[in-house]
């Protein structure tokens, strides 16, 4: 018999700023990466993307429309502090005082990412997260937050998916480095993030009042590719390095063994500073917050041998002497060509909850799709009802074997800039009326999904 979702679960769904807002170089804002980053041929820059900047009203009782309970979205750094530290920019101080208020008004709990793969230029420019500064650099503008925020805002999330910043750093642009240079900036840079997010962990507790916060990496559990036992370590290799790193550190304040055996074999392990450690240990989660989109399957892999399998930032790659990225051929994909694997959530929990025996949330987990607008006006987005269904009745599942589950925020609330597809691939329950290069109207729509999401939500996951 099936588990009841919990009576007060947090139904509700995810946006980034610098996807969703628009207003990138106005209102007071410094560039970040992204604004400078040039954008992949053939899509959009990031000047007006979903215009959530001016049409938050909207999109909020659109949300309260479907019943949320929760928003996730993300505080950009460098409408807050357009040189990373130092000045206040107000307007941005407005603005997101503006977001929540209009949240709460509908009792809808904001849930807030404070970085979404947004550094601010001017703090790259000083050597970004490789610099040891960049630690008291976050822990500062965590300040700045919890500050202007934090009598409202109870729910928080450090870094959005740090071990996609690490694991795919040179796709996502967070090193330019090649061969071994490039690991040992990365996990540089990967313990600087650790010890900044426990500090803005420890500070969260210490300056709001019922402050709940955690970490939101990407987790996807790896499949061994075959019954053959090699394989296996494959799988528990990618496992530690991929997940685990992560989640070992932001729960026990531990390096897991196998990453740190990687670390060393790459010869990129972190200088690590006296007292780290000890600030490591000390900063403890509420709650998982995670994204989920897929497993991983990988096959083991000798020293100087294999190819590299698929090209994008989703995709598993190959670690010489550690794991070989296979594809599963019992799951479908995307039309952008990611795997589907509801049952893989199941599992991916399953072994959370085993590790870590927290409270944990969904901050993401979806279908990217070309959308089409009818001429009168829908959206039949059925294999997005499709994909999410399937993966809320694994989340049921999960909770009846015994996990605890805090909620689901699918990506995305809003039709929004992807990562790397520009306006074509979208996630949202609402459709925002404009191509990659034509603005349109920018006027919003309800989906097949959004009408769907809404019977979910009020009938607690029943339906
Ligand atoms: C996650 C990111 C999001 C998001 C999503 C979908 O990795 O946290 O920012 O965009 O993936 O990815 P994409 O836009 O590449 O389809």
């Amino acid at each position: 018999k099936l588990k009841p979702f919990p009576k007060d679960f947090l139904w509700g769904a995810s946006t980034s700023a610098y996807q969703v807002e628009g207003a990138n170089l106005s209102h007071g804002k410094g560039p970040s990466v992204q604004d400078v980053k040039k954008v992949p041929e053939g899509t959009s820059d990031l000047t007006v993307c979903a215009d959530f900047y001016h049409r938050y009203k909207e999109d909020i009782a659109l949300m309260a429309e479907m019943g949320f309970k929760v928003y996730r979205f993300s505080i950009s750094w460098s409408r807050i502090l357009p040189q990373g530290t130092g000045e206040v920019n107000q307007e941005g101080i407005d603005f997101y005082n503006n977001v929540i208020n209009e949240c709460l008004k509908y009792n809808i709990i904001p849930l807030v990412t404070m970085f979404h793969f947004d550094m601010p230029q001017a703090l790259e420019e000083r050597g970004g997260w490789e610099k040891r500064e960049s630690i008291d650099w976050f822990v500062n503008f965590a300040k700045v937050m919890y500050e202007n925020f934090g009598d409202r805002v109870k729910y928080w999330l450090t870094i959005n998916e740090q071990n996609v910043l690490i694991l795919s750093g040179d796709i996502i642009g967070t090193t330019t480095l090649t061969g071994p240079e490039k690991y040992k900036s990365l996990y540089q840079q990967n313990h600087h993030m650790l010890v900044a997010q426990a500090k803005a962990m420890a500070l969260c507790h210490e300056m709001v009042e019922g402050g709940k916060i955690g970490p939101a990496p990407n987790i996807s559990l790896a499949y061994p590719a075959s019954c053959k036992p090699e394989d296996q370590l494959a799988a528990q290799n990618l496992n530690a390095i991929r997940n685990w790193l992560y989640l070992d550190m932001a729960v026990y304040g531990e390096y897991n063994h196998l990453a740190w055996a990687f670390m060393e074999k790459r010869n990129a392990t972190p200088h690590i500073e006296e007292g780290d450690m000890e600030i490591l240990k000390n900063g403890h989660p509420d709650f998982i917050g995670f994204n989920y989109y897929s497993t991983a399957t990988v096959a083991w892999c000798d020293e100087n041998q294999g190819e590299t399998f698929g090209h994008d930032q989703q995709k598993t790659r190959m670690e010489e002497g550690v794991y070989l990225g296979a594809a599963n051929p019992n799951l479908p994909h995307t039309d952008f060509g990611w795997e589907i694997d509801p049952f893989g959530f199941r599992a991916t929990i399953r072994e959370m909850y085993s590790r870590y025996r927290l409270p944990m949330i969904v901050t993401e987990n979806g279908l990217g799709a070309y959308d089409k607008l009818t001429e009168d006006g829908k959206v039949h987005d059925q294999y997005r009802i499709e994909y999410l269904r399937k993966h809320i009745e694994q989340i049921q599942l999960a909770i009846t074997d015994g996990a605890e589950m805090m909620g689901y925020c699918p990506w995305s609330a809003i039709d929004l800039i992807s990562t790397h597809e520009g306006m074509v691939k979208r996630y949202g329950f609402i459709y925002v009326d404009r191509d990659e290069f034509d603005l349109k109207t920018l006027d919003r729509y309800r989906k097949d999904s959004f009408y769907w999401y809404k019977k979910v939500i009020a009938s607690n996951g029943e339906d």
